[in-house]
Formats: structure tokens, sequence, C-alpha cells
């Protein structure tokens, strides 16, 4: 055993005895601040820098204190790795785009934490989070790739597309799952509209994934990036400023099985285990974590709505609906630019179009077939807002849900495909209509001999030439106006 191995596995001894007191013996409560407050604190900065480094260069995967071992607790970089059975249902175990997304995570939040604490021999040391509908900026502390004496930055990554001074842009536009109308907490996988955990997993979650791009963007690498644990940080902040927003809004009841769900995160042969209810995680005297802001922001009066881009696929013969689909004339290529689909519809179609789109919870949605990223794809740095029959000149609408549906990306791309990520025909992504439908209908907007879908360029994706697709849709349609 190298000198370096033993004093890391010697570590890990002394860690385990610490980090694996019960929660409840945990006297002290962690304050964790957004990242521009954290920043100013020189002290606490150099302490997150130095864990960060040691825990990198601790190179025994399955040491706690090493940093793959965090990584690969959410994700394996490779699908042929193969799991130590000690840390099997440990590692290679985030969930995203299903239920218990916010559980999961939060678990995964407070051991990593103790985890930073230990390297870094600072039991004070919280976590950042980076509140980026205050600060949509990426924080310099992460951005810049060298300190000031030259040495390099621990917290940087060099495979983003975000990079120094530059802002996540469109972010608001999610803004809507803090809305009164969201009510209910738990996701139930497929069904995310309207449900806090799914709207905030499916929208800014994915959203601030994929701009931000490199590791990031895509699911098996993201967990290797500093800037992953303050983006998710900032996530399980607004599960308890949700909480405490009240106003109605509720988590399941108390003796539901929803709280009895534990998850793990460490080995099977540790001498103590890192496990946690969803009952535990939810009470913050048995974590004694806490954030220095607990409000829940609130959705803007007004949102901003981009322009209509240019159409690019040309109308053909207005379509007719079958079986209450009305099918678009051909899939689409998305380059490093904006653009719309147009599908023609027929008077008949659109009479089904206007008398589904007026009722509430209809089923209607916008599905994308067969969606895939190509190898500068999933490189990501961007993503695509997604918007139906924008107006052509921008302009600002009291209602965000009357023309955005949602956002593809390369994040939620690889999780459609479930992991494989060689998946030859892609992955369907839908998005639900009815509300954008309703409220057009009730403006009359809703008369036009076209459904125009349209794709807004977000994020930085660097020297991309003109016409490199990104992202290739083989098929769109408009599912549920009617009986099949
Ligand atoms: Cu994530």
């Amino acid at each position: 055993m190298q000198r370096h191995d033993f004093l890391a596995a010697t570590a890990s001894v002394a860690a385990l005895a610490t980090m694996g007191a019960s929660p409840a013996a945990t006297a002290a409560t962690i304050v964790r601040r957004e990242v521009s407050e954290f920043s100013r604190d020189a002290a606490a900065v150099a302490s997150l820098r130095k864990a960060v480094r040691l825990m990198r260069d601790n190179k025994t995967d399955t040491d706690p204190l090493s940093w793959n071992y965090w990584w690969y607790i959410h994700y394996l970089p490779k699908r042929t790795m193969v799991v130590p059975p000690e840390l099997a249902g440990v590692w290679d175990a985030c969930l995203h785009h299903q239920n218990y997304f916010y559980a999961w995570h939060r678990g995964y939040m407070y051991y990593f934490e103790k985890a930073l604490q230990t390297v870094a021999g600072d039991p004070t040391l919280a976590l950042p989070y980076w509140d980026y509908f205050k600060n949509p900026r990426i924080p310099d502390i992460y951005a810049q790739p060298k300190l000031a004496d030259g040495s390099d930055n621990s917290l940087y990554d060099d495979s983003r597309g975000l990079t120094l001074g530059q802002s996540l842009q469109g972010i608001d536009q999610f803004r809507n799952a803090f809305a009164p109308e969201v009510k209910t907490f738990p996701a139930r996988s497929p069904k995310w509209e309207g449900i806090y955990e799914g709207e905030v997993d499916h929208g800014f979650h994915d959203d601030v994934h994929d701009q931000v791009g490199g590791h990031m963007g895509s699911q098996r690498e993201s967990a290797v990036d500093p800037i992953f644990y303050a983006h998710h940080c900032q996530i399980d902040r607004l599960w308890t400023a949700w909480e405490l927003a009240d106003a109605g809004r509720s988590m399941p009841r108390d003796y539901t099985k929803f709280w009895t769900r534990t998850f793990a995160y460490s080995s099977r042969k540790a001498p103590v285990k890192w496990a946690l209810s969803i009952q535990q995680m939810d009470d913050p005297n048995v974590l004694g974590v806490t954030y220095a802001d607990t409000t829940l922001p609130k959705p803007p009066p007004r949102t901003a709505v981009p322009p209509r881009p240019p159409v690019v696929r040309p109308a053909v013969a207005p379509n007719a609906l079958q079986n209450g689909e009305l099918a678009a004339t051909g899939g689409i290529a998305l380059g490093p630019k904006s653009a719309s689909l147009s599908i023609p519809v027929s008077a008949a179609a659109r009479g089904q179009l206007k008398k589904y789109a007026a009722q509430a919870d209809s089923p209607a949605e916008v599905v994308l077939e067969g969606v895939q990223l190509t190898p500068r794809g999933s490189k990501g740095g961007y993503s695509y807002h997604v918007f139906v029959n924008l107006p052509p000149q921008t302009g600002t609408t009291a209602n965000a849900r009357q023309y955005f549906i949602g956002a593809i990306g390369s994040f939620g791309i690889s999780i459609g495909a479930h992991g494989h990520d060689d998946m030859p025909s892609g992955t369907d992504l839908r998005f639900a209509l009815s509300s954008a439908l309703r409220a057009q209908a009730a403006a009359k907007a809703l008369d036009g001999d076209h459904v125009t879908l349209s794709f807004v360029l977000r994020g930085n994706p660097k020297n991309v030439p003109a016409n490199t697709p990104l992202v290739k849709i083989a098929r769109v349609h408009i599912d549920g106006l009617g009986p099949h």
C-alpha cells in the first residue's frame, strides 16, 4: 500500500466514525449561504477549494473521501464499469425524471458535505448554493481557471460551455414552478406538469445542467464538476422554501409510505451506515442543516416572450386529424440557432384543436419522437426553450404558460434514453399543451391555419459552425386531440 493510500484509508476510518454518527447527534447547525455571500468569506472559500483538491488527489475511488466516490454514487462514467458488490445500490443510484428525485439528492448533498468537512478539517464548512434566479451569471469562484497566485482553481472545470462572466439565459421562464397553483409535492412519473418536484426536475434543474454544459450537460458526467453541488444545493434549498411558503402547498400525509423510504450512501462494509429516511431528511433538527435564505422565488408579474424564429420547414397541404393525432410533415435538425417548425392544420382539425384546448386538464401534448444528440450536441452548453404559436415580435406576457411548454437539452435527452447513450432510435419527449392552448383559445389566438412550434436557442454553444446539427428530432406530432 502506498503512503498516500494508507493515509486515505486511515482517514476514512476516522471519518466513518464521525460522519456516521447518527444525524440526531449532530449538534451544530450548518448554514448554507448563497455563493455570492459565501465568496466574500475567504476562509470558507479556501476550505472548500482545499477539500475539493484533496478529494480529487485521492485516487481510491471506493474511499468516501475521494472525489470519484461521490461522482460514481450519482452515475457511472461508463456503462461497462462494474460496481463493487458492497456498493451495489449505492453507486449509480441517482434518480431523475422519476419519483424521489428530491429525496435521493438531499441525502446525497448531506453526506457529501460531511465528506468535505472531514477532508478540509473544517466542521463549519457548508455547501454554497447558486441562486441563479437572483444571479444568473456563473459564480466567479467556480469560473476563474486560475487563482491569484497562479495555481489551478479546484472549483473550475474546463469542459463547460458557460464561462467566466457569462449568464444563464431565459431562466425566468421556469419560475412558474413557484406559482401558488402548484400545490402537490411528489412526482408521480410519467406525469410531472403542475407537480412541484416534477416541475423543478424537468424545468430549471435540467436547463441549468444543459446551459452550463460540458460534464454538467451529461447525466453520466455531471457530478464530476464542482458546480454540480452548488446547483443541487440550490435545488435542495427550494424544497425547504416551498414547504415554508405553505399557502396550501402540501407534502404527503404523515402516515404514507413516502416518509419511510430510505436511501443509503455508504458501502455495506462500512462500520456505520449512512442512510436517511425521508422523514429524517425533512426535519432540520435531525439534519442540523439550514439555509441563509428560505424565501420561495415568485413567478415574475410579466415574462419576456422571444420573437418567433424563422420557420425552417416550409408548409405543405393542411394536415387532417387522425385518431386524435396531428402530425407534422417531418422532423427537424436543430443547430446553433433558433428555429420554428410549422404544422399545417386543416379546418376540421382546427375545430378539434380549439375544442380540446378549452378543456381543463386536456391530455393534449406535443410529442418529439426519436430525439437524438449529435456528437457535438452531447457536449452541451445550450438548450432549446420550446414555445407554441409565438407571436412574430418580441413582447411580454402575464401568463408564463401562454407560449412556453418546456425545454430540451443534452441532460434530459440522455435521461430519456435511460442511460443507453448509444440508443440508435433516440428517445421520445412529451410536453403538455393544455395550459398554452387554453390561454391562446381565451385570447382568440388559435384561428391560424398552422400550429408553430419554436425552438429558441439558449446558452453558449461555442465554436459551432452554422450548419452543424446539435439535436435531431425524427418526427413531431400533437397528441390527445380526440378519441383514439
Ligand atoms: Cu442534477
